[in-house]
């Protein structure tokens, strides 16, 4: 009998001992994959999968929207390399996860969203059903991959290419749409079971061909300016010990993208971090190892990097259509992280590997200190309102005396000075706004990073990009989680200072003066505290790190104290018309 032979209507009497359904083989099917946690909101024809699973002893996290149920089932997946489950509705809930699932992809984070659909048959002949919507279609371009599953017997096909798909190769946002009518589905039990597919080896080691490695050996040995930049790809493969080694054997400098941060000590002898501009500027030779050279490397051209052919690029990617993207690459080194640099390794570490040459370290080295010795006075500054350089200045302390705090960071301002400000220790403990530079991360990101981690979680937000998610601090003080929130409060988006010229009403950019975000926590049972001053920020996070309680503190920060977008205030068109 075929398996879709032996879906039993859900009619007939049957003894229910032998039988099982759509909802119990998705549990199932995720469980035996090693899912554990699912992020989701509730609701037709959901609410019973997830209640359901929390019954079957996998941990689900209900939110107050999907698009921070998306961001931490993203997150979750990067911090853990298995695919992260977000679980909504059907057409409202699906789009509002659907902007997560895109980002997620964008990013190379894996992850699953999986939303409940209303019938086929009424879909298809646009007959207006309960949010009614054709998921699928809509989901394919923004993702990596779709599926659809539409019988019980499938289910176990379905989870199984949903997974590999999101965690095979580049990783990415894959959807999976499951139709109400699957979930009450009946089948035998045994034949449900031996239905089910365990993923064997779902994101399997890829080789980089001897030739490759030998190629990118050659360029970098003859090196007399070498780079190393690492991407937040090389935070996610999980290659730490090797990615160390290969930057300490090759004495080459290293420059760490924003997520990056603490794969190596930002504070180790050999980062670049303080010498950007001069490293992408001189050097000769560049590795990059799981870093695009998208806008936030300027493209590998431009002003940014000297004179144009005065590079050679080699670069490490599990996706072989990254190379050349665009510019040259000399030696393109396609395949997994951890197998490349090891690869590479093993070049460094056969015997008369060169030091890169001492005038290049230096020039490095010198830039760097110029840079820190310029910096730190401001970060000393016990200004009252604060600005962003005194704050950070006191968060910065916190993480070095915390390292395994992970630190989650959106806003614009609040963003840009933060990644320059704080060093980070160790891999995988700074979360941001990633390739997009999207808001609305923040909450997401923090809760995922408490669940799936245990530690606690530090999250840095502009005002602005706080109240992207800010309602999900609800679902932080439900779930007790160790999780302490900074407002950055310069009262707007960039400033607070703009104004309408008719003075009718406020400026496009400016909020409510004088808010207290710190009494949102409050409304939940959590603490929450106002300071004005760096001394009270340290004292106040201190305090909140210590206790594990969520924690909201409103940092009064002064509101002419930012620019314009950050550090990519150039990126805004200029109008070119004055109006008379
Ligand atoms: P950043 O923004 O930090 O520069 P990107 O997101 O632009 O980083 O680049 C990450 C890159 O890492 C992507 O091109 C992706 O294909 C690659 N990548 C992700 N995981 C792996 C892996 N395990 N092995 C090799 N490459 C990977
Ligand atoms: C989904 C555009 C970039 S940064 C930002 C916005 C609205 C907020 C900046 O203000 P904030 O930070 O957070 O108060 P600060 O310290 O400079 O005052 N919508 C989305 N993503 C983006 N990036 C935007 C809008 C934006
Ligand atoms: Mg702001």
């Amino acid at each position: 009998m075929s398996a879709v032979a032996q879906i039993i209507d859900n009619s007939v009497e049957a003894d229910t001992q032998d039988l099982t359904d759509g909802f119990h083989l998705v549990i199932d099917a995720l469980k035996l994959n090693g899912i554990d946690t699912i992020y989701g909101v509730p609701g037709i024809p959901i609410t019973d999968l997830g209640r359901m699973a929390q019954a079957e002893g996998i941990r689900v996290i209900s939110f107050r929207h999907e698009q921070n149920a998306g961001n931490a089932a993203a997150i979750a997946g990067f911090l853990t390399k298995k695919p992260g489950i977000c679980l909504t509705v059907s057409a409202p809930g699906f789009l509002n996860g659907l902007t997560a699932l895109a980002n997620a992809t964008t990013n190379c984070f894996p992850m699953i969203l999986i939303s409940g659909s209303s019938e086929r048959e009424i879909v298809d002949l646009q007959q207006g059903d309960y949010e009614e919507m054709d998921q699928l279609a809509i989901a394919k371009p923004l993702c990596k991959a779709a599926f659809r599953v539409l019988h019980a017997a499938d289910i176990g096909i379905g989870v199984a290419r949903a997974i590999r798909a999101a965690v095979s190769g580049r990783p990415g946002g894959v959807y999976l749409d499951l139709p109400a009518k699957l979930f009450s589905q009946v089948m035998d039990a045994d034949a449900g079971a031996k239905s089910l597919v365990k993923v064997i080896d779902p994101a399997p080691a890829q080789l980089p061909a001897p030739a490759a490695v030998k190629r990118a050996l050659d360029l970098l040995k003859d090196a007399k300016r070498p780079l190393i930049v690492l991407g937040k790809g090389a935070a996610y493969a999980q290659a730490d010990d090797e990615i160390r080694d290969l930057v300490e054997k090759s004495g080459i400098p290293f420059l760490p993208m924003s997520m990056a941060k603490g794969l190596l000590p930002d504070t180790h002898p050999q980062s670049a971090g303080a010498a950007r501009s001069l490293v992408l500027k001189d050097a000769d030779v560049v590795v990059l190892i799981g870093a695009r050279l998208n806008w936030l490397l300027s493209h590998g051209k431009g002003k940014t990097w000297g004179e144009p052919g005065s590079k050679k690029f080699i670069q490490i990617d599990i996706e072989p259509r990254e190379m050349d993207s665009n510019v040259e690459i000399a030696a393109p080194l396609v395949g997994d992280i951890g197998s490349c640099v090891s690869a590479l390794l093993e070049g460094v570490s056969a015997g008369d590997w060169p030091a890169p040459p001492a005038e290049w370290v230096s020039t490095v080295n010198s830039r760097k200190e110029a840079n820190i010795a310029k910096m730190a006075p401001r970060l000393l500054k016990n200004s009252t309102p604060m600005d962003f350089h005194s704050a950070l200045g006191a968060l910065r302390t916190i993480i070095k005396e915390r390292p395994e705090t992970i630190l989650v960071n959106e806003g614009a301002n609040t963003l840009d000075l933060a990644r320059g400000i704080i060093d980070m220790y160790q891999p995988r403990k700074r979360l941001d706004v990633g390739t997009w530079g999207v808001m609305g991360i923040g909450m997401g990101f923090a809760i995922a990073a408490a669940v799936e981690t245990g530690k606690p979680v530090l999250a840095v937000e502009g005002d602005s990009a706080f109240g992207f998610s800010g309602m999900e601090v609800e679902t932080v003080c439900r779930y007790n989680l160790p999780v302490c929130v900074v407002v950055f409060n310069n009262n707007g988006i960039y400033r607070g200072t703009d104004s309408d010229p008719h003075g009718r009403d406020p400026g496009t950019t400016v909020f409510v003066k004088d808010s207290r975000y710190d009494k949102m926590m409050e409304a939940f049972g959590g603490v929450g505290v106002n300071v004005t001053t760096p001394h009270e920020l340290s004292r106040a996070v201190n305090a909140a790190l210590d206790s594990g309680r969520p924690t909201l503190i409103n940092a009064v920060i002064d509101p002419e104290a930012g620019s314009e977008s950050g550090n990519i205030g150039s990126l805004n068109p200029q109008s070119v018309v004055k109006k008379k």
